[in-house]
């Protein structure tokens, strides 16, 4: 536990010296229909403003301009009792991307070797669309920084981590893990990394969840006052992923679907499919939701100890599947993409460009790019006009997903 603890406090850094020579970051959202993905946007999001969190560690580094790295992060679970299991996560901060994970390993027991679960993974764009057709706003591309958060944020068992703090790091339990006949029941924790993003109106935040089972949870959460003179008016928030998953390390992963089959005339009888994404090559998918269409990434060939490919599936619950309309919107018009990692490639809008080569995604280094859209219809709860101003705020809405392991343990997990 204390080695656990002092890792956090390492994590205090430099981003408040970087920040120092930046200046403020742009918080106005351009004019309707103005985005141009890559743009306005930090190569890599990483060599930007006050995003760097690692803490010097002689005078020497200090004094260096060497690009900012991120912030590893070990949790151990349960954390009151004897190790079981362990995440390790690098993370990074930047302007429009906010809170970056840029990689994590899990270890399924204490005598278990680090296992590479994720590569580089966050909100690639929030893209958020009014009723009347304007304004659309792709709000990650708008630089917006994150808030600095306070020890009222964190709650009682959160930590702020950097310099100025814009991340929280909080152990949660949650909730009853698994319960049966002769072992009773388990209680699960997870240790949540979370942001939040200072997107003009609205606050974004973005959390992503390390399970002491292996699951790993995202959620964008939607907040803040409604837009100026719109307050009233019906919108969509659509939380865009890009998730370069790394079984095994980032070479040999396969991306495969798994649907449901039910059909009348074949009286009470169901299949499961499980078959290439879009044949083996670079595409898009959509969700289902007569299919309880799931996107899962395999390891190419090693296996667990009962004979079946190790692999992680994307398990997407969700209000909807969002479609929209405009110019430039094409990604939007599918619910999963696949496309081979190719590092310079991180903007949602340009999927339909980056898919073109149609090159395969078996056994190769992929990442899946989905969508988990809210519809925002505005609520007397979101706030209410005094004297001509708008007052109040809009409660958190949240989307996401979850990524669940699947034939990754040889039993089931934290069971006796
Ligand atoms: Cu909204």
């Amino acid at each position: 536990m204390n080695k656990i603890r002092f890792s956090t406090l390492c994590l205090v850094g430099t981003g408040w010296l970087l920040a120092l020579f930046a200046g403020a970051p742009a918080q106005q959202r351009p004019p309707a229909g103005k985005s141009q993905p890559g743009k306005s946007q930090p190569a890599e999001g990483l060599s930007q403003v006050g995003e760097a969190v690692s803490p010097p560690r002689t005078t020497k580094d200090a004094k260096a301009k060497a690009p900012p790295a991120a912030s590893e992060t070990i949790a151990q679970f349960p954390t009151k009792d004897a190790m079981r299991t362990a995440w390790k996560v690098r993370w990074t901060t930047a302007n429009g991307f906010g809170l970056v994970v840029q990689g994590a390993w899990f270890k399924k027991g204490p005598a278990e070797p680090w296992f590479q679960i994720l590569g580089d993974a966050r909100l690639s764009e929030m893209f958020v669309p009014y009723h009347s057709g304007s304004p659309r706003f792709w709000d990650v591309s708008y630089n917006f920084s994150l808030i600095h958060l306070t020890p009222r944020d964190a709650g009682p068992f959160g930590h702020l981590v950097g310099t100025p703090p814009v991340v929280c790091r909080e152990i949660r339990d949650r909730g009853i893990a698994w319960v049966d006949g002769t072992e009773g029941s388990r209680r699960g924790e997870t240790m949540v990394l979370w942001s939040c993003l200072n997107a003009a109106n609205y606050r974004y935040l973005i959390e992503y969840g390390f399970q002491d089972d292996g699951t790993i949870t995202f959620r964008v959460g939607s907040t803040g006052r409604n837009y100026g003179s719109r307050e009233f008016e019906g919108h969509m928030h659509n939380g865009l992923w890009r998730v370069d998953v790394n079984l095994g390390g980032p070479d040999h992963n396969s991306a495969y679907v798994m649907e449901h089959l039910e059909r009348p005339g074949e009286a009470a009888a169901a299949t499961t499919v499980h078959r290439p994404f879009h044949r083996g090559r670079e595409g898009h998918e959509d969700w289902d939701p007569l299919k309880f269409t799931m996107v899962s990434v395999r390891h190419a060939f090693m296996k667990n100890a009962r004979g079946q490919p190790i692999a992680y599936d994307f398990v997407t619950p969700r209000m909807g599947n969002a479609r929209h309309f405009g110019s430039d919107e094409e990604c939007t018009q599918h619910d999963f993409w696949v496309t081979r990692n190719r590092k310079d490639e991180i903007y949602y809008q340009k999927l339909p460009e980056y898919v073109k080569n149609r090159e395969s995604i078996k056994n190769s280094d992929v990442v899946v790019w989905l969508s988990t859209a809210g519809h925002h219809e505005p609520r007397s709860e979101d706030g209410e006009m005094k004297k001509d101003t708008f007052t109040g705020v809009t409660p958190v809405m949240w989307c996401g997903f979850d990524l669940k392991p699947r034939d990754f343990w040889d039993r089931s997990p934290l069971y006796p």
